[in-house]
């Protein structure tokens, strides 16, 4: 899936060379969202950085590529609405405010994360951020979510539950049950495929006949569209006229945000199953590098005040990384705390 492509696929026309846009939203929303996205690729490159030194092991599924996604939700959406995605999960969850400190500790799987160091990469998890995580079972989160849209329904709130899933959990029959139960229920969900083209190694042509993921809304007359997802201008725009229909208690809607991972599915992929011509087309329109340019082409904000955010960051990142390595383990004696467990659960026998 190469970036001309994307370009065919969603609506902006636009050139993707920072000067030619024209600047739409405030200068505290660029720099917004430019500091969410240098934040998520500067966690995400020390979180393989220490995956290298084995201080993080096991699964790991990184978000460089897909920041844009991350900027948009931190902008478009309010922190009383309630998300779920999949295990790609560390840059949403710092988009939704999880200190990277926490996040980082989770990673490493010490007592000081943001699930006690028991749920790892796929598995953070924050209530006071209305962050119902990441899942590892691909399309599990979808019913998911769409249960909690229902709640939310039933206490008569006008949140939303933003339900992210990948490309690869779009043939799911999870997501087929979901979309239906929740068209006809009229449930205040906001459906977001991130569709960065590939499962693992199998690419979206190879698993459909049908490519574009929006269409697949129309079989329940869901509103849908495609995003560029390269784009947090595009991104926020979508999310925001999305968020607007759904709070107007009209129901669902499904937006597919066409986007890239830069990396392999996980550090262990060596991604060997496209071109480093398509991996170089993506990174040609990098978000966090495009951003930065149009902040600095059109005068929005100086070079000083960008370095600033940047070089916050990078203290963050530091600071976080030793948060994480200088923290304790779980207890053993802590195992089964927080764990679900049904005193009469009626069905073992013995
Ligand atoms: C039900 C289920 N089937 C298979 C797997 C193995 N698996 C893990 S990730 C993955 C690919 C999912 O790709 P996608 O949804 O496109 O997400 P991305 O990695 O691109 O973000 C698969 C098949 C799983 N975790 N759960
Ligand atoms: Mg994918």
């Amino acid at each position: 899936m190469m970036a001309e492509t994307l370009e065919k696929k969603t609506t902006s026309k636009k050139s993707t060379k920072s000067t030619t846009k024209k600047s739409k939203y405030s200068k505290a929303t660029y720099l917004k969202w430019f500091e969410v996205m240098y934040r998520i690729r500067k966690f995400e490159e020390k979180t393989l950085f220490a995956y290298s030194k084995q201080y993080i092991r096991g699964f790991c599924h990184v978000y460089i590529g897909q920041e844009a996604i991350g900027a948009a939700l931190a902008t478009a959406i309010t922190p009383d609405d309630k998300l779920v995605t999949a295990y790609r999960q560390h840059g949403v969850a710092l988009a939704r405010g999880l200190d990277s400190k926490s996040c980082m500790a989770e990673l490493f799987g010490k007592s000081t994360g943001c699930v006690k160091g028991k749920g790892g990469s796929m598995h953070f998890f924050s209530k006071e951020h209305n962050y119902f995580g990441g899942n590892g079972i691909v399309g599990a989160q979808i019913p998911i979510g769409t249960g909690i849209a229902l709640a939310e329904q039933y206490q008569g709130t006008k949140h939303l539950a933003v339900t992210m899933f990948g490309d690869g959990a779009a043939r799911q029959g999870a997501l087929y049950e979901s979309f239906n139960m929740a068209m006809t229920w009229k449930l205040p969900v906001l459906y977001i495929v991130e569709n960065n083209g590939y499962a693992m190694g199998t690419s979206v042509e190879r698993t459909s006949n049908v490519h574009e993921l929006y269409k697949i809304g129309s079989a329940f007359e869901m509103p849908s569209a495609p995003v560029d997802g390269m784009n947090p201008e595009a991104v926020h725009d979508a999310i925001e006229k999305a968020a607007k229909h759904i709070r107007s208690g009209k129901g669902p809607y499904f937006l597919e945000i066409n986007t890239y991972r830069y990396k392999g599915h996980s550090v262990s992929d060596p991604a060997k199953y496209r071109t480093k011509d398509e991996l170089k087309s993506y990174m040609e329109i990098d978000p966090v590098y495009t951003t930065e340019q149009k902040i600095l082409d059109n005068k929005i904000a100086s070079e000083k005040e960008v370095n600033k955010i940047k070089e916050a960051i990078h203290a963050e990142m530091e600071e976080a990384f030793d948060f994480a390595l200088k923290s304790d383990y779980p207890l053993g004696s802590e195992l089964y705390d927080d764990n679900y467990l049904q005193e009469d659960y009626p069905f073992i026998m013995d």
